[in-house]
């Protein structure tokens, strides 16, 4: 996979020479680039913002230094002869994006070449998103609700969602499919040595040796701590092929099973 970033603080993308990420680039599994949005400016001072048509608080970004960037980016991709059809994804993290989810990660994992756009200020000439979309299968994305002074910290979340599932990037695929989120549900509480700690004892049964109870004691904590801690993961989850044991579970914390799917019991508890 090819991975192009353009910001205004490329200083901020170093932690994807770390670790996982890291690693993957050195194994040849992944070629990502980091590029200063300054470098296709052509005025004295680098400039890349100005003043928002319409009046307001904040600066905008410009649309051409943009637009020479992203045309760099998209021409200097080799794998890709120019007009062959594939366009590359170019991601534009922004609050006022479609929320980035687990299965927009495996989608987007399964791409060529992805290029984000890390915006600062109030945001990029909205022109440059439309110009772009001749070149990009353009998609502005949001980590959530939340204000960030820009789009790298989305990036460094998002870049990292998608690498981890590239093949071979993660030594182990196992640790890939028992995660939270991968069934919809939260994950389970987990425990090590020593079995008593500062007077708390690990929950007998992951003692007892009984994998069937284990098992049937870990489902149940997913279900509880998902209907405590995110009732909308519940909420029309497919309750087709969940056992008997799951159904009782549920029930006891206000769901019950309406054309085979969770709904919950107007009278259950608040969020
Ligand atoms: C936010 O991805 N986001 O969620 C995001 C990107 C850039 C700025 C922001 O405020 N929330």
């Amino acid at each position: 996979m090819r991975i192009d970033v353009v910001s205004i603080f490329p200083e901020y993308l170093a932690p994807l020479e770390l670790s996982l990420i890291g690693k993957a680039r050195q194994d040849g599994l992944l070629d990502l680039l980091v590029h200063d949005l300054r470098d296709f400016t052509t005025d004295r001072h680098r400039t890349v913002d100005d003043t928002p048509y319409g009046g307001g608080a904040g600066m905008v970004m410009k649309a051409e230094p943009w637009a020479q960037a992203l045309a760099a980016v998209a021409e200097g991709y080799s794998g890709r002869a120019p007009g062959d059809g594939a366009k590359p994804v170019l991601i534009v993290p922004s609050p006022a994006g479609k929320r980035f989810t687990q299965a927009i990660a495996h989608e987007l994992a399964d791409e060529e070449q992805l290029v984000f756009a890390c915006g600062r200020y109030e945001g990029i000439d909205e022109r440059v998103l439309e110009w772009a979309s001749e070149h990009f299968t353009v998609r502005p994305m949001s980590l959530g609700d939340y204000v960030l002074n820009g789009g790298e910290v989305a990036v460094l979340a998002m870049v990292e969602a998608i690498v981890r599932l590239l093949p071979g990037v993660v030594g182990n695929p196992e640790s890939l499919v028992e995660e939270s989120h991968s069934d919809g549900l939260l994950e389970y509480p987990v425990y090590t040595k020593p079995s008593s700690w500062r007077d708390r004892e690990v929950p007998p049964v992951l003692l007892s040796g009984n994998h069937g109870k284990i098992a049937q004691w870990r489902r149940h904590q997913q279900f509880q701590r998902t209907a405590e801690r995110r009732p909308d993961l519940l909420d029309g989850f497919d309750a087709g092929a969940l056992p008997r044991a799951d159904r009782t579970a549920l029930a006891d914390l206000g769901y019950d099973v309406v054309d085979g799917r969770l709904k919950r019991r107007a009278d259950a508890t608040e969020d």
